[in-house]
C-alpha cells in the first residue's frame, strides 16, 4: 500500500513504536525552534539537563513575541535566551527579525524534515512540505539534546483541491472554509495533507497561510507537496540548494477525504470567538467596524502585504477604523520599503508596527470597549486581544483592506477587477540578524546573563498514594490555553516568572481561581470536550502545577496540552461516560483510591465523588512511558532519575 507524505516523512524518522494509527511513535528531530514568550522555558529546562551542545541539524531561537519591552523583564529574557543559545550551539534570530514561523519558511525549512516548535502555529513550515509539528517547551528541549519527539501516530485526512481561487479570495478562506467543515476538533491526532491539481495554483506562502492554521483544527501537522512552485520559492529564498520533492505515492490511502473545488470559494470570516464559527462576508456585510489588524505568522507573507498595498493605494482609511500593519519578517517590510508599498499603506493611513506577533498575542493595539476588529490572525479567542468584550473576526488580507477603507464589513469580491500582484523572482535576502552560535570550543567562555525576572521552575510532584482534595474549577467545552494562562501586555512579561504568572491563572473564567486554588492548596479541575486547545505554551500546565493542581478530569483534551500536562506531572484524565461531566461540580470534595497504582498501569480509575456520595470511572489513556514520567513527577524529573539508574 502506498504512503502519504506525512507517512514518508514518519517512516524515515521513525525511531521508536509502529505506524499503526492511535499508538505511540518516537520521531527523530531534524530541526527545532523556539520563540520569548516559550523559549525561556525551553532553555531553562535545557540547561536543567545538562546537555553542552544541541545534538539537532538545526536550532534557531526567536524573538517575535514579548517586543513591547514596557519593563525591564523583557529586555531580560531576550538576553537571557541569546546567551543561552550562544553558549549551546543555537542560532539566535534578534528582534526585529520578524515572527518565528514566517522567517524559518523563508530561511529555513527544508522538505521531507521533521521540526518541532515551542509554538503551536509551527506547522506553518508544512507548506514547504515539513512534518512540522507545535510542542511544549519541554519537549523542545529534549529535542534539542538528541531525544525523540512522541506523538500518536495520526490519521491521515487527504483534502484535495481542484480548481483555481477566484479573484480576491485568498488561502486564508481556503482554511475557514475546512475549518467549517472539520471544526476545532476535526483534526485532533490527525495529519491534514493537501493534494491535487488545485496544490499547483498555490505558492508556498499561500501554502503556508493553510498549513499555519490547521493548528486551529487541532490537527497534529498540516503539510502540502514539494513540487516546482516550492523549488522556485527556495530560489527565490537564494537556497536552491535545499529543494527535495516531495509527495505522496499514487497509491496512498488518506484515512479520510474532504474535496475542496477552490473556483467555488467565497470570502469568509470566522466569527467571536472561535476560529470554526465561519460565515460568508456577504453575510456581514455593512456591519460597522472599529479597527482592522494585518500580519501575523498567518498573514504577513510579501503576497499578504502587496495585496493590502494595492487595496489602499490612493485611498484613506475610514475615519473610524484604527489600521495597523505588521509584515512577518525584515526580507518582506525591507522589500515593501523599496518597492514604494509601504508608502502606499503609510499614506492610507496604516500605522506600520514592527515585524512581530504584536496584536495577535494581545500586545498592543487592542480594540475598544466591545469595539469590532478584524484581524487577518489565526485565533479570535474571547480576550485575546486584551480588550474583553471586543469582537475579532478572523479574515483574509483582501477582506480586511477592503474592509479598512469603508468602514464596514465589505465583501472584497464587491470590489471590481482584483489587483495583480507580482512577486519578485529573487527576494531581498540578508540574515544580518541571525546570530552564530559560539564555536564548541569557545562555549566555555561565553556568559549566560540571567535578569531578576528568571525565577527556577517549579519542580514536579510524585503522585500521592490515595486523592484527597476538592473539585477547585470546573469548566466547560473548548477551553482554550488562552483561558487557562492569559497572555497580552501585562501577562507576558511574567512567563519566565511562574509564581507571578499564577495570579492571573484562569482569571479569564473565574477572577477568584488562584486565590480559591492556593488557599485548598491545589485540587483538581473539571473540563469539557477538547480541554486546553490552542496555544502550546506549557505555562497552562506549570502554573496550575505551582497552584497545587494533581489532575485534569475533562470529556477529552488537545493534543499539545495533553503531552504538557503529562510533562508536569498533572494526570490528564476523562470520563468514561461524558456524562459523567454533569455529576461533579465546583467546589465538591472527592477522593480517588489508589491513585498512584492506578496510573502505574490501570486503565480505569473509581473517583469517589464525597459530596454527593456517587462514584464516577475515570480513563487514564496514557502510554508506559507516560505512566513512568506521571509518576515521577513529571519528564525533568523522569530524565534524571534515568541518568541516576
Ligand atoms: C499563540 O499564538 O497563542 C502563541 C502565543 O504563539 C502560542 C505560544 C505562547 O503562548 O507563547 C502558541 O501558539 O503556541
Ligand atoms: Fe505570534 Fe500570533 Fe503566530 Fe502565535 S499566532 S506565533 S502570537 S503571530
Amino acid at each position: 500500500m502506498g504512503l502519504t507524505i506525512a507517512q514518508k516523512i514518519i517512516k524515515n524518522h521513525l525511531v521508536s513504536g509502529e505506524m499503526i494509527p492511535g499508538t505511540e511513535i518516537g520521531l527523530r528531530i531534524d530541526q527545532t525552534l523556539t520563540q520569548d514568550a516559550t523559549g525561556t522555558m525551553a532553555y531553562l529546562q535545557f540547561e536543567a539537563m545538562g546537555t553542552e551542545r544541541v545534538k539537532t541539524e538545526l536550532s534557531v531561537a526567536y524573538i517575535d513575541h514579548n517586543t513591547l519591552q514596557a519593563g525591564f523583564e523583557n529586555a531580560d529574557d531576550h538576553r537571557y535566551i541569546q546567551t543561552v543559545t550562544k553558549k549551546h550551539g543555537i542560532r539566535f534570530s534578534r528582534p526585529g527579525n520578524g515572527i518565528c514561523h514566517q522567517v524559518h519558511l523563508e530561511r529555513f525549512g527544508i522538505p521531507g524534515k521533521t521540526l518541532i516548535g515551542s509554538d503551536s502555529h509551527t506547522p506553518t513550515a508544512g507548506g514547504l512540505g515539513m512534518l512540522a509539528m507545535g510542542a511544549g517547551g519541554l519537549d523542545v528541549a529534549v529535542a534539542m539534546g538528541g531525544g525523540a519527539y512522541y506523538i500518536n501516530m495520526p490519521k491521515i485526512i487527504g483534502v484535495e483541491l481542484r480548481g483555481k481561487l477566484p479573484d480576491f479570495v485568498g488561502a486564508k478562506d481556503v482554511i475557514l472554509y475546512v475549518l467549517s467543515k472539520l471544526g476545532v476538533k476535526g483534526g485532533v491526532g490527525k495529519v491534514v495533507e493537501y493534494y491535487g491539481e488545485g496544490v499547483k495554483t498555490l505558492s508556498v506562502p499561500e501554502r503556508a497561510t493553510i498549513t499555519n492554521m490547521g493548528a486551529e483544527l487541532g490537527a497534529t501537522s498540516s503539510v502540502f507537496p514539494s513540487d516546482d512552485i516550492t523549488r522556485a520559492f527556495l530560489k527565490s529564498q537564494q537556497r536552491e540548494g535545499d529543494f527535495v520533492p516531495v509527495a505522496p505515492d499514487d497509491d496512498a490511502v488518506y484515512d479520510e477525504t474532504l474535496t475542496v473545488d477552490l473556483s467555488t470559494l467565497v470570502p469568509l470570516a470566522a466569527c467571536p470567538h472561535s476560529p470554526d464559527n465561519v460565515r460568508p462576508v456577504s453575510e456581514l456585510a455593512g456591519m460597522k467596524l472599529d479597527q482592522v489588524c494585518v500580519g501575523s505568522c498567518t498573514n504577513s507573507s510579501m503576497l499578504d502585504m502587496l495585496t493590502v498595498a494595492a487595496i489602499l493605494k490612493d485611498k484613506t482609511v475610514h475615519p473610524d477604523v484604527e489600521m495597523s500593519v505588521s509584515p512577518g519578517s525584515k526580507e518582506v517590510l525591507s522589500m515593501l520599503a523599496d518597492c514604494g508599498a509601504l508608502t502606499d499603506m503609510v499614506s492610507a493611513g496604516a500605522r506600520i508596527l514592527e515585524c512581530a506577533c504584536g496584536p495577535c498575542i494581545g500586545m498592543g493595539f487592542s480594540p475598544k470597549s466591545a469595539g469590532v476588529s478584524l484581524r487577518t490572525f489565526n485565533r479570535n479567542f474571547e480576550a485575546r486581544s486584551g480588550t474583553a468584550d471586543a469582537k475579532v473576526y478572523l479574515v483574509s488580507p483582501q477582506t480586511a483592506a477592503a474592509s479598512a477603507i469603508t468602514g464596514v464589513f465589505t465583501d472584497p469580491t464587491t470590489l471590481g477587477k482584483a489587483p495583480e500582484i507580482v512577486l519578485p523572482d529573487i527576494m531581498k535576502v540578508n540574515d544580518n540578524l541571525i546570530e552564530m552560535p559560539a564555536d564548541a570550543k569557545d562555549a566555555a567562555d561565553v556568559l549566560v546573563e540571567r535578569g531578576p525576572n528568571i525565577k527556577p521552575i517549579p519542580k514536579g510532584v510524585r503522585p500521592a498514594e490515595n486523592l484527597v482534595c476538592n473539585a477547585v474549577l470546573k469548566v466547560g467545552d473548548n477551553i482554550t490555553t488562552d483561558h487557562i494562562m492569559p497572555a497580552g501586555t501585562k501577562i507576558l512579561p511574567y512567563r519566565s516568572n511562574v509564581p507571578k504568572l499564577s495570579e492571573f491563572c484562569f482569571t479569564v473564567c473565574d477572577k477568584e481561581f488562584p486565590e480559591r486554588a492556593k488557599k485548598l492548596g491545589g485540587g483538581i479541575i473539571i473540563g469539557g470536550a477538547n480541554y486546553g486547545q490552542g496555544s502550546s505554551r506549557e505555562h497552562a500546565a506549570l502554573v496550575p502545577l505551582y497552584l497545587g493542581i494533581k489532575a485534569v478530569v475533562a470529556k477529552s483534551f488537545a493534543r499539545i496540552h495533553m503531552a504538557n500536562l503529562i510533562n508536569f506531572g498533572i494526570i490528564p484524565l476523562t470520563f468514561k461516560d461524558p456524562a459523567d461531566y454533569d455529576r461533579i461540580s465546583e467546589g465538591d470534595d472527592i477522593e480517588i483510591a489508589g491513585f498512584a497504582d492506578a496510573i502505574a498501569g490501570k486503565e480505569e480509575l473509581i473517583l469517589r465523588n464525597k459530596t454527593t456520595g456517587e462514584s464516577i470511572v475515570l480513563l487514564l489513556a496514557a502510554t508506559p512511558r507516560q505512566r513512568e514520567i506521571l509518576l515521577c513527577g513529571g519528564l525533568l524529573n523522569y530524565t534524571k532519575d534515568k541518568e541516576n539508574s
